[in-house]
């Protein structure tokens, strides 16, 4: 007689914020990027999700299923990935059959799907519970991999610290962990709390397929990734800040010239962009970045984060809270 039930398991995991982007894929069947993207884990945010395994019933063909945040997800989103998890845990401890199948049910403490990096977090936290639940012992990288198939940036946020995902790479590798610098902040400015109308992964098509800028884009994209790892060892954020505003100015440009563009900034976003510009006028080193929507977020250090979330905290419907960089996913008590 099959139990209803065999393995749960929970995770934690962090967004992770590019500081030079990943912005288009080599293969989209396979979820690879195109270019090479460097993110810090972000302390402070985090998404949880526990995994319920539901072995193959007499006759019957349990589906897989995802809730976040209370909302049944479109299980479209999540097929491929769970169906590499029971490929990867073929034999190998999932339950007999064919059929197991996968029940997630996840929270994020932050606006998902808003440009604040929420299918990051989600699927990383998803995969280090997927393959707890299902009995596997996996090094991390194996388990970035899974989650590179649900979202590339997932990939990076298995790690804590400072991460890169190379181009044409399946898994990401942590650089240094989150005490290589311990002054480095990041103030988010949300300016919007509402889901993007774009998902990322058709803004990248089509930026793919019509921006006549794309392929200059991922062809100059190496070049910022050497620029920024260089700067993050010397742990130099006047030379590395530059660096980071090329990276998603760049990327921006391969989406406002593709046909429809795609717009994901807002007036909150250009006031944002614009305080920054004036208070590294001011002398303070305030680097702003920006993903597939609207928020900003800025790296700076911990002695002038205050002054400078006070300062875009006073932007009409801005608001700011500051990030310390983040530690790894890890496992939860059930
Ligand atoms: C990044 N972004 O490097 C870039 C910068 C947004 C802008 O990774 O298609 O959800 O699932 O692999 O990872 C957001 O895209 O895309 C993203 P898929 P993902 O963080």
């Amino acid at each position: 007689m099959k139990t209803e039930t065999t393995s749960r398991a929970r995770a934690i995991a962090h967004p992770s914020l590019a500081m030079v982007k990943y912005w288009g894929k080599k293969d989209s069947i396979r979820n690879i990027p195109a270019t090479p993207s460097l993110a810090l884990t972000l302390d402070g945010l985090s998404s949880r999700t526990e995994v319920t395994i539901v072995p193959e019933q007499n006759g019957g063909h349990p589906e897989d299923s995802v809730i976040l945040n209370g909302i049944p997800q479109d299980p479209e989103r999540y097929t491929g990935f769970f169906q590499a998890v029971r490929l990867a845990a073929a034999g190998k401890g999932l339950p007999s059959g064919t059929g197991p199948a996968f029940r997630a049910v996840s929270t994020s403490d932050f606006p998902v799907a808003a440009g604040l990096a929420s299918s990051a977090s989600g699927f990383a936290a998803l995969a280090l519970a997927s393959v707890a639940a299902a009995g596997l012992e996996m090094p991390l990288p194996k388990i970035s991999a899974l989650a590179r198939i649900g979202s590339a940036s997932a990939a990076r946020s298995l790690w804590g610290g400072f991460v890169r995902l190379d181009a044409g790479a399946v898994a990401a590798e942590q650089i240094h962990d989150e005490t290589w610098w311990p002054e480095i902040r990041v103030v988010v400015a949300r300016t919007s709390s509402s889901p993007k109308k774009v998902s990322s992964r058709k803004a990248m098509e089509r930026c793919r397929s019509t921006s006549p800028f794309y392929d200059a884009w991922v062809e100059n994209a190496p070049v910022l990734m050497e620029m920024a790892t260089e700067a993050l060892e010397d742990r130099d954020l006047a030379v590395l800040g530059p660096v980071i505003r090329m990276s998603y100015m760049r990327m921006f440009a391969s989406m406002l010239s593709a046909d429809p563009p795609v717009l994901y900034w807002n007036e909150g976003s250009i006031a944002a962009i614009r305080r920054c510009a004036e208070l590294r006028s001011d002398g303070l080193q305030a680097w702003e970045t920006m993903d597939a929507g609207p928020q900003v977020k800025v790296f700076c250090t911990a002695n002038e984060s205050g002054d400078i979330a006070q300062e875009l905290g006073r932007l009409p419907s801005v608001e700011t809270f500051i990030c310390s960089p983040g530690p790894s996913a890890c496992l939860l008590d059930i």
